[in-house]
């Protein structure tokens, strides 16, 4: 069959199909893009002729901003549980390199993106072309090989022929669930126009099977034997129990043998809030419940989960813990910690030590009691910190926590970089699985509205409310004329504290004065101190095409949120915050103290940072 490379692509692309418990679903669900001269002949002819219409081979959505379109693509796959994905398609250099940041931030929490670079033209004939960086020690360099590091697999399709190879090469990296993140294959502008006989059965539509890897008998036997010897065991639940779904699998272990649950970012709503062995949050952003049963456990059961240093509080954390039981897919993460390693699917794993410990073993009672009573004392904690009557961020997010339980379809609440992860992580009540998504592998500013986006598109019965800080707002937005053209409808919460509360924080923990972190006008005294910047976000986005409504206590927010709720629009609800600190549990935070010039606070890290523990 005679097609151009892009339109084999395209092609191929369409026809690819994931399959997990029975379940079919089509595996790239289209595809993002912003058109340039290096992919408007190729991809861009091909997308229009072989149909780029909603419900067509390969829909087509037009992003803002390459970086954006990555994230979007990735807050959808997050919201598919990993069992479908986009593609992003770029033009050649600055096009290509925007998307670094978020085939990183794809790659870093293990989500499935396809990245396709434009790149320059492999024949070489009219180099350097427009966009190219040429390199005197070799004319193989590309900006696209800034991809590489941050792409689990990447390709450069020189000759047509290379193709069917790399394409079945991206789609297992895609489906792979120990494997993921971004996958590259940058495509060379001639070679993308290039014409080719392909075989027919390139196009045969492919079923990628998403498999559940079941625990090695004897490494099974292992973490039996290291769980029957706990007597105060803790559960650590991250992304990987939501991407398995293990969880009702959970619920079922934890109740039967009276262990307690903490929950990572990503593995937030594992178990439902109010459920009583949910002690929440654990680690630096945990809750005081989670947090004091880590400090004792002398047992700690990671399943799906990375371990970053905000779920170890920086290795001070699990301190009398004597063994870890990891279950992973990635064995990678499951022997971390000199674990006992289970490489496995979460609920498979969870499963199969389930059945093997019955009538075995279980916690001490005075533990699961304890875990319970702390639970129960850590929600009374969060009624108080969202009760009140100004507007300090865990009362806004109160009130936003109200209307997500409402909304009638299901809420997603959406965020990841600033002071307002650490507050969801240890406040927010969420009401399923599924209703909680804050990017927190790397943290980054500008993902929310665009991840929004994606999360609508891959949810469109819940109610998404996105919650932006005024610095992550500022430094991508734009993604709202996105949501406007596609009619797809975000409620878009923009807390305004003029500038960086987390980094402001931070600075002033440090000895760095708060230097740099708060939005002001440059002041007489030659500082960052002067008024308050005369920028108005709520004007901007209206600008955009959302409708906007400004709250100025709480009555206002909920009545600007029932009408958000309502709405058929995207929706900025506009709030100013005043300080106020959500509870914590005082978990560390490894950041490195100067050595010379702030000697207490230096003083003060070098104490803490004795309890810093391998692990081994
Ligand atoms: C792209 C990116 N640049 C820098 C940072 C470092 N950083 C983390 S939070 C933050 C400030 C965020 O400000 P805002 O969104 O207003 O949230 P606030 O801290 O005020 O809650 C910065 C600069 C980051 N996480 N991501
Ligand atoms: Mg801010």
């Amino acid at each position: 069959m005679r097609l151009t490379v892009a339109q084999a692509l395209v092609r191929f692309l369409s026809r690819q199909r994931t399959e997990r418990d029975g379940v079919e679903r089509r595996l790239v669900q289209g595809c993002l893009g912003i058109f340039g001269h290096g992919n408007v002949a190729g991809i861009g002819q091909a997308l229009a002729s072989e149909g780029a219409g909603t419900g067509s081979a390969l829909p087509y959505y037009l992003a803002r901003n390459e970086q954006a379109m990555v994230h979007t693509a990735v807050g959808y796959a997050r919201q598919a549980n990993r069992l479908s994905a986009f593609a992003c398609t770029s033009s050649i250099g600055p096009g290509a390199t925007n998307m670094v940041t978020g085939a990183a931030l794809a790659t870093i929490n293990r989500l499935p993106v396809l990245l396709l670079p434009g790149d320059i033209f492999a024949t070489r004939v009219a180099s350097p072309v427009l966009q190219e960086l040429e390199d005197p020690r070799s004319y193989d360099a590309s900006v696209n090989d800034c991809l590489k590091p941050v792409s689990r697999f990447w390709d450069r399709i020189n000759r047509p022929e290379q193709l069917p190879s790399a394409l079945l090469a991206a789609m297992r990296v895609l489906t792979d669930p120990a494997d993921t993140g971004a996958v590259t294959l940058a495509l060379p502008q001639d070679v993308q126009a290039e014409a080719y006989d392909w075989p027919e059965e390139l196009f045969a539509e492919r079923v990628w099977h998403i498999g559940r890897p079941v625990p090695e008998p004897a490494a099974l036997a292992r973490a039996v034997r290291a769980i029957e010897r706990s007597r105060r065991p803790l559960i650590v639940a991250g992304g990987g129990v939501r991407y398995s779904e293990a969880w009702e699998g959970l619920r079922a272990f934890a109740e039967r043998y009276g262990v307690p649950v903490g929950e990572t970012q990503a593995g937030k709503g594992a178990l439902p809030h109010d459920h009583p062995l949910a002690v929440g949050a654990v680690g630096h952003t945990g809750t005081a419940a989670a947090d004091a049963l880590a400090r004792e456990a002398d047992l700690v059961i990671g399943i799906g989960t990375r371990y970053s240093d905000f779920t170890t509080a920086s290795r001070t954390l699990f301190g009398a813990a004597d063994a870890f039981v990891n279950v992973n897919v990635a064995a990678f993460d499951a022997y971390k910690h000199a674990a006992v390693p289970v490489v496995a699917d979460a609920r498979a794993a969870i499963e199969a030590l389930e059945e093997a410990l019955r009538g075995r073993w279980r916690a001490d009672d005075d533990w699961t009691e304890r875990a319970t009573r702390l639970a129960g004392d850590w929600r009374d904690v969060v009624a108080g910190a969202y009760a009140g009557e100004a507007l300090t961020q865990p009362v806004v997010l109160g009130i936003v926590n109200e209307a997500a339980l409402a909304a009638a379809g299901g809420s997603v609440v959406v965020n990841a970089a600033g002071s307002m992860p650490g507050d969801l992580h240890k406040l927010w009540r969420a009401p399923d699985p599924e209703a909680y998504h804050v990017e927190y592998g790397y943290s980054c500013m500008g993902y929310e509205i665009a991840g929004g986006l994606g999360v609508k598109l891959a949810a469109p019965e819940r109610e998404v409310f996105v919650l932006v800080g005024d610095g992550s707002y500022l430094m991508m937005a734009q993604e709202i004329a996105t949501a406007v053209q596609e009619g797809v409808k975000l409620t878009i919460v923009l807390v305004d504290n003029q500038g960086f509360a987390s980094i402001g924080n931070l600075s002033e923990s440090v000895g760095a004065r708060r230097l740099g972190t708060a939005y002001r006008l440059r002041g007489g005294s030659g500082d960052l101190d002067g008024d308050r910047l005369p920028v108005d976000l709520a004007a901007n986005a209206a600008s955009l095409g959302a409708d906007v409504l400004r709250a100025t206590d709480p009555g206002s927010l909920r009545a600007a949120l029932a009408k958000a709720v309502e709405a058929t629009r995207t929706t900025v609800v506009y709030v100013e915050t005043v300080p106020g600190a959500a509870p914590d549990s005082g978990a560390w935070w490894d950041v490195p103290v100067a050595e010379e010039g702030v000697p207490e606070i230096r003083e003060r890290y070098e104490e803490a940072k004795r309890a810093q523990r391998p692990y081994l």
